[in-house]
């Protein structure tokens, strides 16, 4: 008799319970940040491409258009703190306007992402002082020792805000105030209530690369946890929930199905959704209503003519 050797991979705990926990709730869930391991990621960077998918394209014209009075705004010598390690056009326009600013500061929880951050960064900005740091910008971070600065700039581009649930979104909020300081200062992108068809048409893609990024969570799950889910058993659909104000992203289930995960088996009836993602939206006067009630004040807001998306400039 041979024994198999071959290591069997220490599944992730904390995956594992979330993903179980989500699972056996009335209305089945996963957590939305588990779409992004390397395939998933790279899924999200080819969804900003898409024609329906306007959020990347209209908040990088309004920075290009407003950064010269952003950085007026901010002032000279200032930190610049990145939620989520940003290496594209967005930051590079913002850090090419800002004046003589004293560092740059990628938070995010991928040491891969900061990695090819720090790169892209420091080849463009040679002489700029680059400290990243990784933290889940979510939890309990703290900021390095960093330059003496007239301000903290932090950044949070692409509505990523709008993956926080409302009350959550009021917690994180305030947490960045406290973190930034009595010369703090937030640049943020919130995507805008607007037509139905519009946004459902930004989350059901007709290219399917939407569909193939919500139907990645299975895959890693089966992959990094051991499940048996069958992709082809599942249908990607996004659908605008009016009277919440967020777009729902789901994957249903085909037919009836069993899935065996870590000594559990999850049922699935025909036409059953797992929640996989809410984004939300916001109107100008909520967006306002929740700065203004996590300790930012208004200072600007810019949004394009067709009213899709909009650029906030706040300070403590
Ligand atoms: C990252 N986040 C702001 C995106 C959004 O629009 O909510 C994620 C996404 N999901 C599907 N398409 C894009």
């Amino acid at each position: 008799m041979t024994l198999d050797t071959t290591p069997i991979p220490e599944p992730n705990g904390q995956f594992l319970a979330d993903v179980i926990d989500g699972l056996n709730r009335p209305h089945k869930q996963l957590p939305c940040k588990y779409l992004y391991d390397d395939r998933g990621s790279q899924l999200f960077n080819a969804i900003c491409e898409l024609p329906e998918y306007y959020p990347t394209r209209v908040e990088l014209a309004l920075t290009e258009r407003f950064a010269p009075e952003i950085a007026q705004r901010v002032g000279e010598r200032a930190n610049l703190i990145e939620l989520g390690s940003g290496s594209g056009l967005k930051t590079r326009t913002l850090l090419t306007h800002l004046e003589d600013p004293s560092a740059y500061i990628p938070v995010d929880i991928s040491p891969h992402e900061l990695k090819r951050c720090v790169r892209a960064i420091s080849e463009r900005f040679p002489e700029l002082h680059v400290e990243p740091v990784v933290a889940d910008y979510t939890s309990d971070w703290s900021l390095p020792r960093l330059p003496r600065s007239a301000r903290s700039l932090f950044y949070f581009p692409g509505s990523t805000i709008g993956n926080f649930e409302p009350r959550a979104a009021q917690t994180f909020l305030t947490q960045q105030a406290a973190l930034a300081g009595e010369q703090g200062a937030l640049l943020i992108g919130v995507d805008l209530k607007k037509d139905r068809a519009i946004l459902e048409a930004a989350y059901n893609d007709r290219a399917g690369v939407t569909a193939e990024f919500n139907l990645n969570i299975l895959r890693r799950i089966n992959r990094e946890l051991g499940a048996d889910f069958a992709l082809h058993n599942f249908r990607h659909q996004a659908v605008y929930n009016d009277r919440a104000g967020r777009i729902e992203m789901h994957l249903i289930s085909e037919r009836e199905q069993h899935i065996s995960l870590a000594h559990h088996t999850i049922a699935l009836k025909p036409g059953e959704s797992i929640v996989t993602e809410h984004s939300y939206k916001y109107a100008i006067n909520e967006f306002a209503d929740l700065a203004e009630n996590s300790n930012w004040r208004t200072r600007a807001f810019w949004a394009d003519p067709q009213g899709l998306f909009s650029l906030w400039y706040l300070e403590t």
